[in-house]
């Protein structure tokens, strides 16, 4: 069998298909050398000195684990000098990180969680990387916050990264999504799910039980539905799982078909995962935590 790493593909996308520019690609591999950056990292766990807490709190209030920070700052200095950005946005950081003049400015904004699934870290669970790529704005003038809201078809490109038992990276350039694994020996990214598609059909679903007190009606009922299995009015048993970790959880669904949910409901009024995105009247908002899905006002991904 070929083995097609991501260099190979991503200059095929644009050599042949010519559906990326030389400067995205370029982006996209070192976004993607940041994450291996990061699964090293990640591997060592204890024995890097690399767990538990920071000491600090984030954006949203929560408390920062040592790897958010690293991971953070590997994503920051890995892409602030190539040359390909305007700015970078991530869950972990006040307002937008703009290039440092030194370094020549780019054409693309990054948006990024640089480490999803905090609760899992000093647990040995899957936790990842989520990124988004966005043409900046036209001009030299400082990028703000309004840059990065923009809608979700208009990202360039988006993927993500999950650190468990293999390292996966799944991208978007807009042809399709594809996944690679990381060969550990030789360092590089290798294709093995050149199209991924969500199974129409599903007997799993993900959500937190625990909040089941807090929900809504319809929410309650859905999931009564499939709880209910072969006798109920969905007719058939369900399964349920839940990582914790979105970027596990939504790889699952990629792979095995389902549901992840995780609705606002009476105690998170604005739901607990939120979408980084805006339509045409775009107006300032807090930098958000997580990328989910083109659209809006979505805080689910959710299949048939
Ligand atoms: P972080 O961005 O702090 O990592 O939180 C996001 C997240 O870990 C999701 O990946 C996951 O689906 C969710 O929170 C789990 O939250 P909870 O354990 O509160 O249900």
């Amino acid at each position: 069998m070929r083995r097609i790493t991501l260099t190979q593909y991503l200059l095929e996308q644009q050599r042949d298909a010519g559906i990326i520019a030389a400067d995205l690609r370029l982006l996209i591999e070192v976004v993607a050398r940041a994450c291996k950056a990061i699964s090293v990292a990640v591997s060592k766990g204890a024995l890097g000195g690399v767990l538990g807490a920071a000491g600090t709190d984030n954006v949203q209030g929560e408390a920062q684990k040592k790897l958010d920070v690293l991971s953070n700052e590997i994503l920051i200095e890995a892409n602030e000098w190539g040359g390909h950005l305007a700015a970078m946005a991530s869950e972990e950081m006040e307002g937008p990180h703009a290039i440092p003049h030194r370094y020549p400015r780019g054409e693309y904004l990054l948006l990024f969680d640089p480490l999803d699934g905090s609760s899992n870290i000093d647990v040995n669970v899957s936790i990842g990387t989520i990124f988004s790529v966005l043409r900046a704005p036209e001009g030299a003038g400082a990028v703000d916050e309004r840059a990065f809201l923009q809608r979700g078809r208009d990202q360039v490109a988006a993927g993500f990264a999950l650190y468990g038992p293999t390292t996966i990276l799944v991208l978007t350039v807009g042809n399709g999504t594809v996944g690679f694994t990381l060969d550990r020996e030789l360092g590089s990214f290798v294709m093995t799910a050149p199209d991924i598609r969500i199974p129409p059909d599903t007997a799993e679903f993900a959500i937190n039980m625990s909040n089941m007190r807090n929900w809504g009606a319809p929410v309650r009922r859905y999931i009564d539905e499939c709880l209910a299995g072969k006798d109920g009015p969905r007719g058939k048993d369900f399964n349920m799982r839940w990582v914790a970790s979105m970027v596990a959880d939504c790889y699952r669904i990629l792979s095995r078909g389902g549901v992840f949910m995780y609705p606002r409901d009476a105690k998170h009024k604005e739901g607990r995962l939120r979408l980084f995105s805006a339509d045409g009247n775009a107006t300032p908002a807090p930098i958000c935590r997580d990328w989910v899905s083109p659209g809006r006002n979505l805080d689910y991904v959710q299949t048939s």
